[in-house]
This record gives structure tokens, sequence and C-alpha cells, in this order.
């Protein structure tokens, strides 16, 4: 399968984030694509550099305001002290119920606030240049499937994207790859994009970005809110708004689901995405429902990896795979090319 990476995907390298207070090496890490870089030159899938600028699709999925200050991030930080180049920054204040957020600060931190929902969300000096390239790789694999060359085509890419919203980032995410690659996917011809999210975590940014359209269908398929970040959207009564009704469906599972109970869910979801007649697909392919997964509650295996690309690739729609999270780093590269081969094995 025709793959996407970004070589100086190590420029993105937060240290550390913190976890009950305490600071604690960083979940998503460079190692993460390491591996998956190894397993999939080692099963022989070509690795490409991404051919086609993200910008234009870029601005129709964020806001100006947001992708302003993402550019500019790392150089305010250093404007706020020069030795902040070796620091890493944080918010401190966000703009919950009953405060403005139409107004942008001009102190870094509180912009920081302003356009985050976490304090799990930390950048470094190479952030910005590593999150577009990553963006380019989802619009390069949408512009494979509408010219044709391609059915299939997988981003090895971090950081991942599906908690980052038009107008924020959170959950280790700044630009929404799927969201991207959906988009490009729309603007380039397609009438109807179903978006497939299997990541641990509900994908709340792509969700909100789509919530109120009927052309672009989101399913996900998560750990329940009450229990699991991202704790303030993904519940089953989400179903889309205005125009948009009926295009969203969320599939809140218990922690503990097995893989035989998590692929049955897959089964319902994948059941939408037939009713919604789409022209392609994009897969946000998280792998943090892995057994050994050190942040999250589900049991899939290996073997269920390769049945989960099958179930996708019986769907039979031209399928851009954007990688999300997966945090047991060693065995992501293994799971993800189970997935691949499953996806090129229907
Ligand atoms: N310190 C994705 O999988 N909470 N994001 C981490 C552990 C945030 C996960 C708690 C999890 C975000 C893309
Ligand atoms: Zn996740």
């Amino acid at each position: 399968m025709k793959t996407y990476f970004v070589a100086e995907h190590a420029a993105h390298a937060p240290p550390y984030e913190f976890f009950r207070g305490e600071r604690v090496s960083a979940f998503e890490k460079p190692e993460r694509l390491d591996h998956v870089l190894a397993a999939l030159r080692q099963a022989g899938h070509p690795l490409h550099a991404p051919h086609t600028d993200s910008a234009a699709v870029l601005a129709q999925v964020h806001t100006p305001r947001y992708l302003h200050f993402l550019q500019s991030a790392w150089a305010q930080w250093l404007a706020v002290d020069a030795a902040n180049a070796q620091a890493t920054p944080f918010p401190s204040v966000w703009a919950t119920r009953g405060l403005r957020s139409d107004v942008v600060p001009t102190n870094f931190i509180a912009q920081l606030g302003l356009f985050s929902f976490d304090n799990g969300t930390p950048m470094s000096a190479g952030t910005w240049g590593v999150t577009k390239a990553s963006a380019d790789c989802a619009a390069s694999a949408a512009a494979d499937l509408l010219s044709g060359t391609e059915r299939q085509v997988f981003c090895a890419t971090r950081p991942p994207g599906h908690h980052a919203g038009a107008d924020f980032m959170g959950g280790y995410c700044f630009l929404n790859n799927a969201a991207v690659a959906a988009q490009a996917l729309r603007h380039g011809g397609a009438q109807r994009v179903a978006v497939l999210d299997v990541d641990y975590h509900h994908g709340n940014g792509t969700q909100s970005i789509f919530y109120e359209r009927a052309d672009v269908l989101v399913v996900n398929l998560h750990a329940d809110p009450r229990t699991d970040y991202p704790f303030f959207l993904g519940h089953a009564d989400e179903t889309g708004a205005g125009p948009g009704l009926g295009f969203n469906l969320n599939v809140p599972l218990p922690q503990g689901t097995d893989g035989a109970t998590w692929l049955a869910a897959l089964d319902v979801a994948c059941q939408r995405v037939v009713a919604h007649t789409a022209d392609a697909l994009v897969l946000s392919l998280g792998l943090d429902t892995f057994e050994g997964d050190p942040i999250s509650h589900f049991g899939l295996k290996r073997a269920d990896y390769a049945r989960l690309g099958q179930r996708v690739a019986a769907l039979g729609l031209p399928t851009a795979t954007v990688l999300e999270g997966g945090y047991a780093a060693a065995e992501l590269g293994h799971n993800a090319v189970a997935v691949l081969a499953g996806l090129a094995n229907a």
C-alpha cells in the first residue's frame, strides 16, 4: 500500500506531559513512528514524501485565527523569553462558560488556553512544520484517491489529529488530518464522504468539524466518555445537528471491551457507513485499543487488527487511512502493518 510520511517528524518532540499533576515522559513520542516506519519498510510498503499542499483545505477545516496562532506559537514563546528555547509551553487558564473567547489575548499563555481544551498538548520547536507536513500527507492521500491513482493509501504521521477542532487543539492533536483528507475529497469532487474513527478515544474534533454537515458522515467507536478522555463529547445521543442531523454516530464502549465485542461494534459502525453510500472513506486509525496500550483499557490483540482491516476493506471504498493514537510504541508498527494486510486482503 502506498504510504506517506514526514521524514523530519522527530522535530516534534515535546519531552513531557502531565499525569495526575506529575510530570511524566510524553506518550506521543517520535519512537512511536520510528517503529511504524520500520515495520512498513520491513513489510515492503513504499514510503513517500507528501506531494500536495494542504493550505487551501486547512483554511476550510480550521479558523484563520487558530492557524495563525499555530504557525506563530513557537516564535511567540521565544519572544516571551529567549531561554524558552529549552522549555515547553503549557496553558494555565481557559475560556470556559461565561468567559469571552472572541477576543484573542496578546499574552501567549492566555492564547494557549484560548486555543486548547486540555493541558495535554505540548509543542516543541518543530511542531508547526511537522504538523503542517502531516496535513500535507492527508491531502496527498486524498489527491491519489481522487485521481484514481490509488484505492488505498496510509498516512504514517504524527502528531495525531482527531481531537483538534476548527478552533482548538487537544489530546496531542493540532491539525485534524482526517478532516483534511475528508474535506479534500469533498473539494475534489467526492459527493459523500464517511469518516470512521476507531481510536480508543472519541474523535471530538472530527465530530465537531462536520457536526452540522450531511455530506461527511462521522462514525466513532470509542471508550465511553463518562470514564475516558475527552470526557465532554462522544455520547450516543450526539447524532448531528441542523442539516447534519443523522450524520453522526457514536458507539461508546466500556473499559475492558475485548476484540470480539469490539469487532461486533465495528460491524454496526460499518453498516452505517454502507447506508451513507459514500464515494470515499477516511479511516482514523488509532491503535490505542491494543491490550498493551499504556493509557487505554480495551483488549484488542494483533489478530484483531487484521480483522479490522478486512472489515473496512469489505466496504469496497477508496480509503485514506490516517494514524491517530497508539502508545505501545514497540507494538505499534506490527499492529499498523496488520491493519494494512487486512485492508489489502479484502
Ligand atoms: N497521561 C490520542 O490518542 N490523556 N490522544 C492522557 C495520560 C490524553 C489521546 C492521559 C489522551 C489523548 C490521539
Ligand atoms: Zn487515542
